[in-house]
């Protein structure tokens, strides 16, 4: 059992329990007098579309791009405000759906209290027990939460067992931004609005179903009396989903909407709970149970509460158990929040409490969207990676238009931020990260690292060309300088330099991960090519007479990229040239890309590139660097990469006392998810690490994990692996092979030549 519990309920939101189907979540407080779910849904963004582009970015690149190649940072910089920045310099914010509030009519001494998530069946529960000392009775009050995908709407159990029956009123609400709220029909409340000037509506909608006492609709608000149990049923949608373009404001769309809402809650109101209830947990497991991690000697502090476990860690004890609810935990998030036609794990997954929440709660592609789908293949997710590839097709569209207008270029280029349309301007304006053109070419290395693991063909028909059409932007983009090929604008994200002069600066002429992320995208493209050689492939990208010949302009462009190289002080160089950094213990770590989530550096084959990311790293940590919850995930999957388990392992330990929520929610802070995700695979790669040549079976394990196993993990080449290991040594290994494979597994000195059939297995 792997299970989320405390003694109390939530005084904040950061100890709720989130729970969700992907499209919706909610968090659940597990009040005694009160209870608040705080509930989200995917499309819940503020505004329309907005047409950004700054209409004089390509008059003004040329002088940008001579000011930079010059030297003259500060006056390239000013004029990039100007002349690149986009107008409105942002996109609007994702945004939270609202509350649902119930206050109880129970009274007498809380004896005994208990709330729980359980993280193998996404089944959140309450119990607890009033004592009425009077009359010497106790009542035993029970509430279970599930977020149904395949019922598409909440389902709550309430009961009460004792003399007490169960009372209360619920109603909807969504602090001052809605048009409406009330009785629907005969049937529950609802509450309903519009997201403002060119954007949808949405609507929530409660039901209750009381056995025993009474259930009646009074006003705005539901009114329970004396029943035994009542079930409730909850959901919520937004015309997002029914526009057939982005235009909205189409009444039709809000018809359709809210008779599709009517028709989600009558069928689950007449199934059977259990039925539901069983439904939901054959959904959730069907992907969370394809992996299971175990370690050894950890069954003490299953004792205690996760807050106090968490307290315990942060007095300096350790607790070798926390790591499987940091793995569990990020593989139940991203199930809960990324499920196949949805949208895809904002900064916050779908959890957001905020009309106007830390970085809109948007899409930042500089790192953190990325990282929230680290774990998405390794743990065996694999479909909860779609949504991302939705999203990178709606970023070509917006795109082209970008890359045309502000750059002069073909192909497509997203900036360092998105939203759920897609957006490609540039975001704020902030120089050390606004002008930044690698988040299409970044994202689209998730498409190969998608096929590779799946080796699902059709996905890379389709994906390809998009990949392809991410890289002819650079072949536009690029500048000749000093017999390279370079970027120019470039930044390092979201790092800062100082110049010998003084002056500091953070956009520049080619940085270091520019041409890291480039090497991937690029190879990618032309090894997509050859797996697609004898497919029928019919496409044309804008602007190319002939897409057969592209892969070839890619080989001879990445000969004249810049290599990654070594500065004086032995660390990998972040820049071109050899700067001092303003703030060395940054939370970006950039130029280390190519150790991970990239395998440019590599301990054996690129040992002194190897030996200089970790000097880089322990000149980041030495500095205070790791203080951001992402960064310090970051950290540990490049430690992982290192084949480092005792410094990976250190770093879990210090996320777990510095950036991890009573809630196990990752703090940046604020919340934000990706540090969960980040972390997730870490952890994976502590166990497994795999690419097209090779499989290492426990690279980086630490110490602490002396024995354990772990089950399903998929592995590049389309297979799944099991793995038990005791005192550090593995003892059993199984390859599943769902398609042909050949690879090598490496474990220990050994080195093992695998190949598997599909449908067969190997054993060590
Ligand atoms: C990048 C990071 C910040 C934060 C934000 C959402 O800008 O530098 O730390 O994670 O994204």
């Amino acid at each position: 059992m792997s299970k989320l519990w405390y003694k109390q309920p939530a005084r904040i939101w950061e100890e709720a329990m989130p729970i969700g189907n992907g499209r919706m979540g909610a968090m659940v407080f597990g009040g005694v007098h009160s209870e608040q779910l705080q509930v989200n849904e995917e499309s819940i963004w503020y505004g329309g579309k907005v047409d950004r582009l700054n209409p004089d970015a390509l008059k003004y690149l040329p002088e940008i791009r001579e000011l930079l190649k010059n030297g003259q940072i500060g006056k390239a910089q000013g004029l990039m405000n100007n002349a690149l920045a986009a107008n409105p310099n942002s996109v609007h914010p994702y945004q939270t759906l609202g509350d649902i509030l119930f206050w109880f009519g129970q009274n007498g001494k809380l004896s005994s209290y208990e709330r729980s998530l359980e993280l193998d069946k996404a089944v959140s529960s309450v119990e607890y027990t009033l004592t009425q000392e009077d009359k010497g009775e106790d009542t035993t009050f029970t509430r279970e939460y599930f977020f149904s995908k395949p019922a598409d709407c909440m389902v709550m159990r309430f009961a009460a067992n004792g003399t007490q029956g169960l009372s209360f009123n619920v109603r909807l609400e969504r602090g001052r931004f809605y048009d409406g709220a009330g009785k629907y029909e005969d049937k529950g409340i609802c509450l309903y609005g519009n997201l403002g000037k060119g954007g949808f509506d949405f609507a929530m909608l409660l039901c209750a179903k009381a056995v025993g006492g009474s259930c009646t609709l009074i006003g705005e608000n539901i009114v329970v009396e004396n029943a035994k149990e009542v079930y409730l049923y909850f959901t919520a949608d937004c015309t997002y989903h029914y526009a057939e373009s982005e235009l909205t404001g189409d009444k039709a769309d809000t018809d359709k909407m809210l008779a599709n809402m009517d028709n989600i809650l009558s069928k689950a109101m007449n199934t059977e709970y259990e039925v539901l209830k069983q439904a939901h947990i054959e959904d959730y497991q069907s992907l969370f149970n394809r992996v299971e991690l175990t370690l050894e000697g950890t069954s003490e502090e299953e004792k205690l509460p996760t807050d106090e476990r968490l307290k315990r860690m942060q007095e300096g004890q350790s607790d070798v158990g926390m790591a499987k609810y940091l793995f569990d935990f990020g593989r139940y998030l991203l199930i809960s929040c990324s499920r196949k036609g949805g949208l895809p794990a904002t900064l916050q997954g779908v959890w957001n409490k905020d009309f106007a929440p830390a970085w809109d709660s948007k899409y930042t592609i500089n790192i953190n969207t990325e990282m929230n789908y680290w774990p998405a293949e390794p743990c065996s997710l694999s479909e909860c990676h779609e949504p991302l590839f939705t999203l990178i097709y709606k970023l070509r569209e917006n795109g082209r238009r970008t890359a045309k207008e502000m750059y002069g270029c073909r192909g497509f280029v997203a900036h360092h931020n998105t939203d759920m349309h897609g957006d490609t301007a540039p975001q704020d304006i902030y120089i050390p990260a606004t002008y930044w053109v690698m988040g299409a070419a970044w994202l689209c290395t998730h498409m190969w690292t998608h096929y590779i693991y799946t080796k699902n063909t059709e996905f890379l028909k389709e994906a390809y060309p998009c990949m392809l059409e991410a890289a002819l932007f650079f072949v536009d983009f690029l500048q000749e300088q000093d017999g390279y090929l370079v970027t120019n604008p470039s930044v390092s994200p979201e790092n800062t330099y100082i110049l010998p002069s003084g002056e500091s600066g953070a956009c520049c002429v080619g940085a270091t991960m520019d041409f890291e992320i480039l090497n991937d995208l690029f190879g990618a493209c032309i090894k997509a090519s050859k797996v697609l050689e004898g497919e029928s492939m019919d496409f044309t990208i804008p602007g190319v007479t002939d897409v057969k010949e592209l892969p070839g302009q890619l080989e001879e462009i990445l000969k004249k990229l810049p290599p990654i190289r070594i500065d004086s002080t032995g660390r990998i160089m972040e820049w071109m040239e050899e700067y001092e950094e303003a703030e060395p213990g940054h939370r970006h770590i950039s130029h280390l890309y190519a150790l991970y989530p990239s395998e440019q550096i590599t301990v054996d084959q690129t040992p002194e590139l190897a030996a200089a990311a970790r000097k880089t790293l322990e000149q980041r940590l030495k500095n205070g660097g790791g203080h951001t919850g992402w960064s310090r995930a970051w950290i540990m999957n490049h430690y992982a990469r290192l084949w480092d388990g005792e410094k990976a392992y250190e770093n879990i330990e210090l996320m777990l006392r510095n950036s991890t929520y009573p809630n196990m929610f990752d703090k940046h802070p604020p919340f934000q998810i990706d540090g969960n995700f980040g972390a997730c695979a870490a952890i994976s790669h502590m166990l497994v690490q795999s690419n097209e040549e090779r499989v290492i079976l426990l690279p980086a394990l630490p110490a602490a994990w002396k024995s354990g196993s772990i089950k399903g993990l998929s592995i590049v080449g389309g297979a799944t692996i099991d793995l038990t290991w005791k005192d550090g040594k593995v003892t059993a290994c199984t390859i599943h092979a769902l398609k042909d494979i050949d690879t090598v597994v490496k474990c220990g000195e050994s080195n093992y030549n695998v190949s598997v059939l599909a449908g067969t297995e190997w054993n060590l």
